[in-house]
């Protein structure tokens, strides 16, 4: 009898094994693991802190001195409290804005914080920030200007010198880094060591030589994420109002990015379906209407952060929310109180996936492992249909009606984006309605109801992908 009983239990074990259907081809672009995890973070914080903060400027001119950068009361600990306490899940520091002024004692320069009062030229902003998030378990970026108005070589092969060792020194003592930013801000008229002038890049990729820049990147730290308008690992989403476009891929071409006037927007808020490589869109936004901290302005309401939320988390990319800390260094109290009030109003309304209690049937699989009950909950596993299959209808039921506000979609992008056009419907008295609908989903689509609907049957019906279905969630709210 026991025998019996192995042997059955090994038949059912190699059954099991056996019925696993092959999984479906990747697309051509898929995300880097790399990116996969930039992913996963879905939003994280800015600090827009430097110089600017103590002149009342969005844009210093790169004469500040440096003593004017004295914060009264700096801790990198309750600045990182802050971010994590918001749930976000990284912290990207200005170590360097337009001016010129660095946050960490470079060795390359006089103008930086070793000259600053702040804790006697012994302090180094980078590295505490960088050390605070370690410990709280926050992952730290770096934005470093590429434009630099102090900097007398500006625009001459001495500048780029300077600038890629201030990038190897970053990046060796402050890593891991999860993502380098570059704003697309180029040239203009500057202090540039006392020639007091206009220098205008007649095109800042071909001067700053990008992809130079990223092989130091790839070179010191491979993990790192690069951001930028003009090159991938992830683009800018066209806007700093925190809004992706409703139809947007992730995938994008360089050649189309690079800076040519507004010619790359389109590119930037769309991406390309046929684009060549994994660019996902960013949504940087200021939580204050400017990017620096001015006595005079106020904080986003929690409801406006929280549309952003949805224009952003909720449209395939990531939000960027910058934080703004004030002359002592600190985020100012009405600020956290906004951000805080955020946080609850996403944790409150995404709190309870009503999918999770209900019965889920799709019209079609490829097989064992890939069943429709693979969409429920979070986890690595996804519905995918056959080869050939791009259309499907997934339809959750309850036994009672259930009140739903909100319809989240998530595909497996591991294997690529290639949703190009679905719909959401409700049963009402026997008869399917249409409560929102879209083109692209992509890492993560969070679609608001016009208005909450009360039913027992809710379906996703795919009308067009880029090759067989590969969704890793339906959630309802
Ligand atoms: C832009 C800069 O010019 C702004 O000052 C700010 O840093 C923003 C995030 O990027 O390019």
């Amino acid at each position: 009898m026991r025998n019996f009983v192995a042997l059955l239990a090994c038949a059912v074990s190699v059954l099991m094994t056996a019925c696993q259907a092959e999984a479906p081809e990747p697309m051509s672009v898929v995300p880097a693991p790399r990116q996969l995890a930039w992913h996963e973070m879905e939003q994280y914080a800015f600090v827009h802190f430097t110089i600017n903060t103590f002149t009342d400027k969005e844009w210093g001119y790169g004469d500040e001195s440096p003593e004017l950068f004295n914060p009264t009361d700096f801790d990198a600990e309750a600045l990182v409290k802050v971010v994590k306490d918001a749930n976000l899940k990284g912290l990207i520091l200005t170590a360097k804005h337009h001016d010129g002024f660095c946050l960490w004692p470079s060795k390359y320069t006089e103008h930086s914080i070793k000259n600053s009062p702040y804790k006697d030229g012994k302090g180094d902003i980078v590295g505490e920030v960088a050390e605070a998030c370690r410990k709280q378990g926050v992952k730290f970026g770096i934005y470093l200007s590429p434009w630099d108005r102090n900097h007398a070589g500006y625009g001459t092969d001495e500048y780029l010198t300077y600038y890629r060792n201030q990038l190897r020194e970053l990046l060796t003592a402050y890593g891991p880094v999860f993502e380098m930013w570059f704003d697309g801000a180029n040239g203009g008229d500057g202090y540039y060591g006392g020639a007091r002038e206009m220098r205008v890049m007649e095109s800042g990729y071909l001067y700053y030589d990008w992809p130079k820049v990223v092989d130091i990147i790839r070179e010191l730290s491979p993990e790192t994420v690069v951001w930028s308008s003009s090159l991938p690992d992830a683009r800018w989403c066209s806007n700093e109002r925190g809004v992706i476009d409703e139809h947007c891929w992730a995938m994008a071409t360089p050649a189309d990015m690079y800076p040519k006037g507004k010619d790359n927007i389109p590119v930037l808020k769309h991406g390309m379906e046929d684009g060549n490589r994994w660019a996902p869109a960013e949504a940087d936004v200021s939580i204050r209407p400017g990017w620096f901290f001015h006595e005079y302005e106020q904080p986003k309401t929690p409801e406006q952060l929280f549309n952003i939320y949805l224009t952003s988390v909720g449209r395939g990319g990531t939000l960027l929310l910058n934080l703004a800390p004030d002359r002592r260094g600190r985020v100012p109290e009405q600020d956290v109180e906004s951000l805080m009030a955020w946080r609850k109003m996403v944790d409150e309304t995404f709190a309870e996936d009503l999918a999770l209690e209900a019965k889920v049937v799709a019209s079609s699989n490829r097989g064992c492992g890939y069943g429709a009950k693979n969409l429920i909950g979070a986890d690595e596993k996804y519905w995918a249909t056959e080869d050939g299959i791009t259309t499907g209808d997934v339809e959750l039921s309850w036994n009672e009606p259930r009140q739903l506000k909100y319809v989240v979609i998530q595909e497996h992008i591991a294997l690529g984006q290639r949703v190009k056009e679905f719909v959401v419907e409700a049963q009402k008295n026997g008869s399917w309605s249409e409560v929102a609908k879209g083109t692209t989903v992509g890492y993560k689509r969070i679609l608001p109801l016009a208005e909450a609907v009360t039913t027992d049957k809710v379906r996703v019906r795919f009308l067009d992908s880029r090759g067989p279905l590969t969704i890793a969630r339906v959630a309802v709210y």
